[in-house]
């Protein structure tokens, strides 16, 4: 890990004294058991944060509460402000920031950068929006009365993320609610939790600099019975909730419970239809990184290839062919275009995956298997694997973890894909390889891809954060990062003004005293 400036990068991230015992960073009450976190890289330590006890939440949630009411009085565009030197101080930290996320998480060097770019990027869109929280102007029915409307920030927003995005996706949200004048409180994943501190200690020194109080942005850490600490938490109008669709079931059920607000980003089974009118080369790269990009645990990423059967062999040849020449590795190394899987945990369910779609009926194509040896001491190594499958096998229905592309065949037109492409439960994300405009058009068309994302001619992962992020079914319709995804941070307010001597009453009511 030396080698590769890990050690440099905790030190530039004010982790560096986490090795001799436990840190819970800045503004952290947390003093339960420590929790320790273990590189799928190499097995080292990487360091321990403490637990958040109920007690120490309660302390937490006063601190959020006191600094909401410093916080929602700032005007938005200052508030902007802030987040721009977030931003700033997010530019900076870039390198080591992606060296840890890549360190922690597993994901490569490359890919650890462009997380942190998308903190970054979000930060810069979310500037900008704080001088743009539009609401609109109506016309009263009523003479002399003037209507609008206008948002509100909504209070303390809970943000619970996981492991496989461990800081872009709490930036996503938090730099949105930043602007909206909420104060965020976060549960990372307890795969994770040295990014969550990282990041913490980041934001911390920003309010510091603007003599901000730092509950403005809190850090809970745990697993999910500290995440139900908020769900359950009538002072948390809103969760946003990350992870499998399992865990975001609970959550919109307990947050739902007391008529709170859930923002939902479930799992996905994201395919490419390949039709005959595809670019071969460029569907190769697409499906390949898709597939195999973050060893396969984005929520994005790319399990199913849905091919015409004119071109399958074609197709699938250029594919095995290309991952033939995979590098898997260290993914610091940037030699190496596969890192590890999270844990040894999420390895079993890879195997598991692989076993039972042979059980269906399953041919593979590019065997898996798990590498040992020098560099591979972790046990979190896999190899890529595909498997010709039916989109009808229940394993092929539901989302693995992990890099397994399932390669099956359609006949005939466009709208047969489409089917096979919307016969799962999820809708995250979708994409069709084609030059023919009107296969295209019908894919994106009301009658075509039910997903939140629909590409054409791109893979099924890397979405920009300019556009609203999310899907549709069990994905659990949630919209982060771009667009008008800044709404559900805050209330809205219908506001009539009757600047005239009467007071007439609306839908022509008459009610003389
Ligand atoms: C996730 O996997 O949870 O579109 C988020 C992408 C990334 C975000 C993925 N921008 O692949």
């Amino acid at each position: 890990a030396v080698a590769f400036g890990i050690d440099e990068a905790l030190e530039k991230l004010g982790l560096n004294q986490i090795n001799e015992g436990t840190s819970t960073g800045s503004n952290n009450f947390s003093s339960g058991e420590a929790i320790a976190s273990y590189s799928p890289v190499d097995g080292a330590l990487i360091g321990k944060v403490k637990t958040t006890t109920q007690a120490d939440y309660e302390k937490v949630m006063t601190t959020a509460t006191e600094a909401f009411t410093e916080w929602r009085k700032v005007p938005a565009p200052q508030r902007g402000e802030i987040v721009r030197q977030f931003g700033e101080k997010l530019r900076e930290l870039k390198e080591p920031l992606g060296k840890l996320v890549s360190y922690e998480m597993g994901k490569s060097y490359q890919e650890g950068l462009g997380e942190v770019q998308e903190m970054i990027d979000i930060c810069d869109f979310a500037v900008g929006l704080s001088r743009q929280l539009h609401g609109l102007t109506m016309h009263s029915e009523r003479p002399g009365h003037r209507m609008y409307e206008q948002y509100h920030p909504l209070g303390i927003v809970g943000i619970i993320s996981a492991f496989n995005f461990p800081v872009a996706v709490w930036a996503w949200n938090t730099a949105l609610a930043w602007v909206c004048g909420d104060v965020c409180v976060w549960k990372p994943s307890e795969k994770t939790p040295m990014c969550g501190v990282a990041c913490q200690n980041i934001i911390a020194e920003v309010l510091k600099e603007n003599n901000l109080p730092e509950g403005i942005s809190c850090l809970i850490n745990g697993d999910y019975k500290v995440g139900e600490m908020m769900t359950n938490d009538n002072r948390v109008p809103l969760v946003s909730a990350t992870g499998s669709i399992r865990m975001g079931k609970i959550v919109a059920q307990a947050v739902a419970a007391r008529l709170g607000k859930s923002l939902l980003e479930l799992g996905g089974n994201n395919a490419i239809i390949v039709t005959p009118d595809a670019d071969i080369k460029m569907t190769v790269i697409g499906a390949v990184f898709g597939a195999v990009g973050t060893a396969g645990q984005r929520c994005t990423s790319t399990r199913r290839l849905i091919i015409h059967d004119s071109i399958y062999d074609q197709v699938k040849d250029a594919i095995t062919d290309a991952y033939s020449q995979l590098r898997i590795g260290n993914p610091l190394d940037e030699n190496n275009h596969v890192g590890p899987l999270i844990d040894t945990d999420a390895v079993s369910m890879y195997e598991a995956a692989l076993v039972k779609a042979q059980e269906e009926g399953g041919k593979v194509l590019v065997p898996g298997g798990v590498l040992e040896g020098e560099g591979y001491s972790s046990g979190c190594y896999v190899k890529p694997a595909i498997v010709e499958a039916e989109n009808s096998f229940q394993i092929v229905q539901e989302e693995t973890f992990a890099p397994i592309l399932y390669l099956m065949k359609y006949s005939g037109s466009v709208e047969n894909a489409i089917a096979l492409q919307n016969g799962v439960v999820q809708g995250l994300s979708s994409a069709i390889m084609t030059n023919n405009l009107r296969e295209a058009e019908r894919f994106l068309s009301a009658a075509g891809s039910d997903c939140g994302i629909a590409n054409v001619n791109i893979g099924t992962s890397g979405a920009e954060i300019g556009g609203a992020f999310g899907g549709e079914k069990e994905t659990g319709g949630g919209r982060e990062s771009g667009s008008d995804a800044w709404k559900v941070y805050m209330r809205r307010q219908t506001n009539t003004i009757n600047y005239t001597t009467e007071l007439p009453l609306a839908q022509g009511i008459k009610f003389d005293l």
